[in-house]
């Protein structure tokens, strides 16, 4: 197991049904955010994201579109899934496919293990199967269509006719991990997150387990299984197994060793998988739990679970090419809490870029520079005897660091973004409060000019090290303009408030310009 100072976070990894929506890109941005803080509070980090490539909804798919399911996939990362970790800055540590030889061959070492070790059967199933979600459904999960589909049994998430299946296959005593589960979820709370997912996955375990088929015999596009060719994986044993092969397992036990458990960030309709059946299939191996699930909410349009099926998808594109990558991250994760769902509005996005992040942080950035550049000929000043009001600075960037750290261990970004702006919010009330162009006016006051203007500059530096992980770009170049030493995500998050001072600032660019935002 890994130790203490390892820090392991994954993504959920995309269908490559289709190209990604701003869904895909906030579970992405909420994950590389986490796990910038954690490398840069010194931590051996790790960020994991990829693609789900095989199963039916993409067979389909690519059948449709007259190509193989492994050519569709092929282009679909190379053209959407791989550049939409530029367009939106995600510095991921490895990206894995599940039709990858490393991943194939070690989810058959791990069936073949369950299956050597007894926790697999052949058995016989009939249910409704949705193919958009790849699982079979309760009759409750399950309501009557409208439209097209009036007098059919439609999916609730996708609103999408159900099929009945009826297959004879492998299955995974499920069921005997139970008790287990339970157990697990008592004795740490923070296993499951947020609070209302682990209540929502403590009843359903306590309702009763079923066993799981986990394979499929009607179609041949997945991973055989490895004592009967004439059966492929089902498509969600195969997955989840990613977050184990992508570090080692099953061919490298140190790295495996070093990298496991991981922290995993998905959004709440993928939990139960999460929460339930992956600890439930690490049991029966013999291998350690995740160190959490969170369950992140919904982007809604309407009202409704933004989706491309629904045709409400919205292509992270269309955000970054007018606002730039950073507004972006730090707009869906400041003003959504992470956890619970959030309304997409352009207005909303807008309104909080112009107020936020040009006039809140980026205007003080560029004044507190343009003010050293004109009143101090651009050398940083030491300053002098500080006031109450300048210690009053002093403390709040020593507690917004603690706090952001304090809300980043507790995976709670929005809160972490908050408590990094009661220091955006004191450095301009600061500024009104003392006036440095007024007492630039006159000569008597070139001392407290000096220690305002230096006070200023350590408040601008904390924040550039506290934001890097959320405004990578904006703060690198903030760091770059005073004139401070190395990179600003090399500097320690935990400790942003001690960062060594530079010594002459450089002329700032406008960090958030002004945006024209068409109707
Ligand atoms: O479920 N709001 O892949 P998927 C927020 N391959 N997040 C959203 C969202 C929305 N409206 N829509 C999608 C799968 N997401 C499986 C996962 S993991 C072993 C296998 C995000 O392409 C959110 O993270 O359907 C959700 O859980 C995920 O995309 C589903 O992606």
């Amino acid at each position: 197991m890994a130790d203490a100072s390892s820090f392991y976070i994954t993504t959920p990894i995309f269908y490559v049904n289709d190209v990604p929506h701003i869904g895909h890109a906030y579970t992405e941005v909420a994950t590389d955010v986490l796990a910038r803080w954690n490398r840069q509070a010194g931590r051996d980090t790790w960020m994991l994201t990829g693609t789900d490539e095989h199963g039916q909804k993409i067979l389909r798919t690519a059948t449709a579109n007259g190509v193989s399911p492994k050519e569709w996939a092929d282009k679909l990362v190379a053209e959407a899934w791989k550049p939409l970790l530029d367009t939106i800055d995600v510095a991921n540590d490895d990206f894995i496919r599940t039709t990858d030889e490393r991943h194939e061959a070690n989810v058959q070492k791990f069936l073949q293990k369950l299956h050597d070790d007894g926790h697999i059967y052949t058995g016989e199933y009939e249910g409704y199967y949705c193919v958009g979600c790849e699982e079979y459904k309760q009759p409750s999960e399950l309501v009557d269509g409208t439209g097209e589909y009036e007098g059919q049994l439609v999916c609730a998430i996708h609103s999408k006719p159900v099929e009945l299946l009826h297959e004879k296959n492998y299955f995974f005593r499920m069921s005997a991990f139970q008790d287990k589960l339970l157990e697990l979820y008592e004795s740490r709370p923070d296993f499951v997150q947020p609070e209302s997912a682990r209540n929502e996955v403590v009843s359903f375990v306590r309702r009763g387990l079923e066993d799981l088929s986990i394979s499929r015999s009607t179609f041949d596009w997945g991973v055989k299984v490895p004592w009967d060719e004439t059966h492929v994986v089902y498509v969600w044993f195969d997955a989840l197994l990613n977050y184990v092969t992508a570090t080692g397992y099953g061919q490298d036990e140190a790295e495996f060793a070093r990298r496991w458990p991981a922290q995993h960030i998905v959004g709440k309709d993928i939990l139960r998988f999460h929460a339930v059946i992956w600890p439930a299939m690490l049991m029966a191996a013999g291998l350690d739990v995740p160190r959490g699930v969170f369950g992140h909410g919904w982007l809604l349009v309407g009202g409704e679970k933004m989706s491309k099926s629904k045709l409400t998808g919205i292509a992270p594109e269309q955000i970054t090419d007018t606002f730039g990558s950073d507004a972006f991250r730090y707009y869906f994760l400041s003003a959504i809490h992470f956890g619970q769902d959030g309304s997409f509005s352009w207005e909303d996005l807008a309104a909080r870029y112009q107020a936020e992040l040009a006039n809140g942080f980026g205007n003080l950035a560029s004044r507190v520079i343009a003010m050293i550049g004109r009143y101090c000929d651009g050398e940083v000043p030491t300053g002098g005897e500080q006031s109450a009001a300048d210690l009053e600075i002093v403390s709040i960037e020593r507690e917004a660091t603690d706090a952001a750290w304090a809300a980043i261990e507790r995976l709670q970004i929005h809160d972490a973004i908050a408590s990094v702006w009661t220091l955006v919010d004191a450095l301009n009330g600061y500024l009104t409060a003392e006036e440095p162009w007024a007492l630039a006016k006159d000569p008597h006051q070139r001392e407290r000019l000096e220690t305002v203007l230096a006070t200023a500059y350590h408040g601008l530096g904390t924040l550039a090290v506290l934001l890097s992980p959320v405004l990578p770009k904006a703060t690198a170049k903030l760091w770059s303009a005073l004139g401070a030493d190395g990179a600003v995500d090399a500097q320690r998050i935990d400790r942003a408030h001690e960062w060594g001072i530079g010594s002459r600032v450089s002329a700032l660019e406008p960090l958030f310009p002004r945006v024209e935002v068409a109707e």
